[in-house]
């Protein structure tokens, strides 16, 4: 065999989509067959993502994408959702932006102190990480009568093939993973009484997942066997392994709801001085550690967005460009942006309590957000490069935000590197790679990555402006 077609379920926080990936030699296409929104719902317990829509989506995805080779499945992180014995799904999965984390960290730590915690897991504290969200749950109804807890991307194989595992990647975190042995960190969920017994078994990315259920095909219209393959099913490590890099000096930003701004390291970096950057490691392909920062991304768009009555994107973005540079910038790291509602203003006041001028049209907001990523990925890249002591020449855009023409030139700007933006559908791609190598069509990561040079429509941005300014931007907003 020398082609292959791969269909690619990525869900993303705002919408999922079925993308089929064909693969043959030196040749890689992919094609959107469906795309859905994702609309979490509010109910009086809090937010809740509606899983059944989704996975509805995805069928009516498969049902597009005709006969396939094989399926993988990428989503968010860090979320779940609880089977009984049963193995019927316990209530609606918890949004990681749901406010029942708050306050759970310090109760943590009063157990497992941060820095112990950091050493042995290795993960950035978010306060949505896997394990606080199991510790805020503790003496729930639901916890109590849960035989088995399934990740999202897990949960949407679980219901397809019946069988159910933990892909690595994805299980990375949950902050109950040892980023040094790639296993459990059973010492950490011992001492805050999490039943690991909960999880299935590990699986690695390019495992098999099993094959789809008789009344899948049937609803899909495919014809069986059709294997599903586990992928890097944490959607950032799929769009890391489809980062279309030339050399190992190179940096990444995923950029979606969420900006990750890192590296691809051979090993975490577990000091000190990496746990007070709040920088997390996250596990890769083959072996490799996502060494990056979270930060808030175009999800700080897109709440503008939803509070302006969703206006033309194109104009707001033109209208932008044109407003002068740098006015006013926010910390586009700060927790204060992570739950949804009344964005605009939120910005508003946080410019207002740094001194600064007060964005006052979409136009002037929205360059105050971009600004302000474009400051916060040069900070991120700055810092992984010292803290890994592991220089870079080129900064590659990933994901939605390498479309954003003016995102990508500040982030040069800000770097003082040349921007590489594209291909914007990276987490599909890595997905359909990652299965296609499980089928023997590719090689090895640099072979992807080759390929992907190759293949992909990519732009290049060279770093313009006043490195001075971005300092002193960046000043402003400095912790005092
Ligand atoms: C991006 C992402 C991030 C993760 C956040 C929450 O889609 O997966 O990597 O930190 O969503 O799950």
């Amino acid at each position: 065999r020398t082609a292959g077609s791969f269909a690619a379920v990525d869900l993303g926080a705002s919408s999922g989509r079925v993308m089929v990936g064909r693969v043959g030699p030196g040749t890689l296409e992919l094609t959107e067959v469906h795309r859905f929104p994702n609309r979490p719902v509010r109910l009086a317990e809090g937010l809740r993502w509606d899983i059944l829509a989704l996975y509805a989506g995805v069928l009516d995805g498969l049902r597009a994408a005709g006969q396939i080779d094989s399926v993988g499945i990428d989503s968010w992180a860090v979320d779940y959702g609880l089977l009984d014995a049963d193995g019927a799904l316990l209530g609606n999965p918890v949004h990681y932006r749901d406010s029942r984390t708050e306050g759970i960290a310090e109760k943590v730590w009063a157990t497992v102190p941060a820095d112990e915690l950091y050493a042995a897991t290795g993960l950035q504290y978010a306060p949505f990480n896997t394990l606080y969200q199991l510790v805020a749950a503790r003496d729930t109804a639901q916890l109590a009568a849960a035989e088995r807890l399934l990740l999202i991307p897990d949960l949407i194989s679980y219901w397809m093939t019946g069988e159910a595992g933990t892909e690595l990647t994805n299980a990375s975190t949950t902050q109950l993973i040892d980023p040094r042995t790639r296993d459990w960190s059973y010492d950490t969920a011992a001492r805050l009484g999490i039943d690991l017994g909960l999880f299935a078994p590990l699986r690695n990315p390019g495992d098999p997942a099993g094959q789809l259920l008789l009344h899948v095909l049937e609803e899909t219209g495919l014809t069986g066997p059709v294997p599903v393959t586990a992928v890097g099913s944490h959607d950032t490590a799929s769009a890391v392994a489809a980062v279309p890099a030339t050399t190992d000096r190179f940096a990444y930003i995923c950029t979606g709801t969420w900006s990750l701004a890192g590296l691809e390291l051979d090993a975490p970096v577990l000091t000190e001085a990496s746990r007070a950057a709040n920088f997390t490691n996250e596990l890769g392909l083959d072996g490799t550690v996502r060494y990056l920062r979270n930060i808030m991304g175009l999800w700080l768009l897109q709440e503008c967005l939803r509070s302006w009555g969703n206006p033309d994107l194109t104009a707001l973005l033109r209208d932008a460009a044109a407003v002068e540079p740098l006015q006013a910038v926010v910390d586009a790291g700060d927790a204060v942006f992570l739950a949804p509602g009344r964005m605009p203003e939120r910005i508003a006041d946080a410019c207002r309590a740094t001194g600064q001028p007060v964005p006052a049209t979409p136009a002037e907001t929205t360059r105050c957000i971009l600004d302000s990523l474009a400051l916060a990925h040069r900070r991120a890249i700055a810092e992984a490069q010292q803290l890994a002591d592991r220089p870079v020449d080129v900064v590659h855009i990933v994901g939605g935000g390498a479309h954003n023409e003016l995102l990508c030139q500040l982030t040069a700007d800000a770097c003082g590197l040349p921007v590489v933006a594209g291909p914007a559908e990276a987490a599909a791609l890595g997905n359909v790679l990652v299965q296609a190598r499980a089928h023997g069509l590719v090689g090895d990561r640099t072979a992807m990555r080759e390929l992907l040079a190759r293949t992909q429509p990519l732009r290049r941005y060279e770093p313009m402006g006043d490195a001075a300014a971005w300092r002193a931007a960046e000043a402003r907003i400095a912790a005092p």
